[in-house]
């Protein structure tokens, strides 16, 4: 096969920043995306419907001309998010999600939950609507492992949020170890997981082996190879739980590039040109609409678009830019370390 038409797909997880570094991302993202799940995690964090509004409107006066994006926004949780505010911006349609980030887990989040005892009235009324709580899934206890943190946070925290709150839509963020696969498939169709691209590409070889690569460091950070096998079998299986999150964030090089590098991975460019060749490689190209365009879309109970986005191999290698300009700085697109054949057609 050296041509795929889909749905046009949707990312479920994604950084959009704010201000220079939105107008100068979000093209990068509306060129094949038709929505897109916006992260909270702004400076200060968008809390309640009223921000999320706010918020929804600068993006919207930052897109590229004849664009026709729809970001779908989501509330940072705080110990304080008040569950009339969350149900108020959900019934009005505004908000897709809450974000539960614990506190310390990763870039922004400071402000997340550190007492779960104390978001059990949101997250009790979100299950009475059926609001997708996203959850980053990993433990801040500094005795634990960092590679240990996301199997360590299903078992001591995920699974009895659960419990404690029967009929809570979750999505599993950014899953990056077989545990998080195997404890996504063991469960009902309340419980989606979303997939990055990087995590199908890179392990922690990629980011230390030859020299710290920076531009590979993001959290939750890429684990050992029989994991990210694990993670290429799930996005192509075709299983329904199983979506596209791409997670893309964009830092600027200089804080990407120093002594202490945030966390993150710049893929919205070159996504769909690297998962049609992840796709291809596992000899499963006809599961990437699932994986892209249908399955996110049916656990948020939305349509699937309507529009395509066709993807076509050719002999010569896809080409994009190693780097970003945006307003804010430039921006270094994730590099998978080997050529890619297959271009999307815009
Ligand atoms: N991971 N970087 C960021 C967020 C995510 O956990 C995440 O969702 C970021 O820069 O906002 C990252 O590595
Ligand atoms: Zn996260
Ligand atoms: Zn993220």
């Amino acid at each position: 096969m050296t041509r795929i038409t889909l749905p046009r797909p949707d990312d479920w997880h994604l950084h959009l920043r704010d201000g220079a570094m939105l107008s100068g991302v979000l093209p990068e993202t509306t060129r094949h995306f038709a929505r897109a799940i916006v992260m909270p995690n702004l400076v200060p964090p968008v809390v309640t419907g009223a921000e999320a509004a706010a918020y929804r409107d600068r993006i919207l006066v930052a897109m590229p001309e004849g664009a026709t994006f729809d970001p779908l926004m989501t509330l940072y949780l705080t110990e304080t998010t008040d569950p009339a505010d969350v149900a108020a911006a959900a019934a009005s349609g505004l908000v897709k999600a809450v974000k539960l980030y614990p506190a310390g887990a990763t870039t922004n989040s400071h402000s997340g939950v550190r007492d779960f005892d104390k978001v059990r009235g949101v997250l009790e009324k979100m299950a009475e609507i059926g609001l997708p709580l996203c959850v980053h899934g990993e433990v801040v206890d500094p005795a634990v492992d960092i590679f240990d943190r996301e199997a360590v946070f299903i078992e001591t925290v995920l699974d009895p949020i659960r419990r404690a709150t029967p009929g809570l839509r979750v999505v599993m963020e950014h899953i990056t170890t077989k545990d998080g696969v195997d404890y996504a498939r063991s469960q009902g169709d309340d419980l989606g997981a979303t997939i990055t691209t990087h995590h199908l590409i890179i392990n922690r070889n990629h980011i230390l082996v030859g020299g710290i690569k920076p531009h590979y460091y993001c959290l939750p950070v890429a684990k050992r190879e029989h994991h990210r096998l694990a993670l290429r079998a799930a996005a192509t299986s075709g299983e329904a739980r199983f979506f596209l999150g791409t997670d893309s964030a964009p830092h600027v090089d200089p804080l990407k590039e120093c002594a202490c590098g945030c966390a993150g991975c710049f893929t919205a460019t070159n996504t769909m040109s690297l998962l049609a060749h992840v796709f291809e490689e596992e000899g499963k190209l006809a599961n990437l609409a699932a994986f892209a365009s249908e399955n996110g879309p049916r656990f948020y109970r939305l349509p699937v678009n309507k529009e395509t986005l066709t993807l076509e191999k050719t002999a010569s290698a896809a080409t994009w830019p190693a780097k970003i300009e945006t307003g804010a700085g430039p921006v270094t697109v994730f590099d998978p370390g080997f050529p890619v054949f297959w271009h999307a057609i815009d």
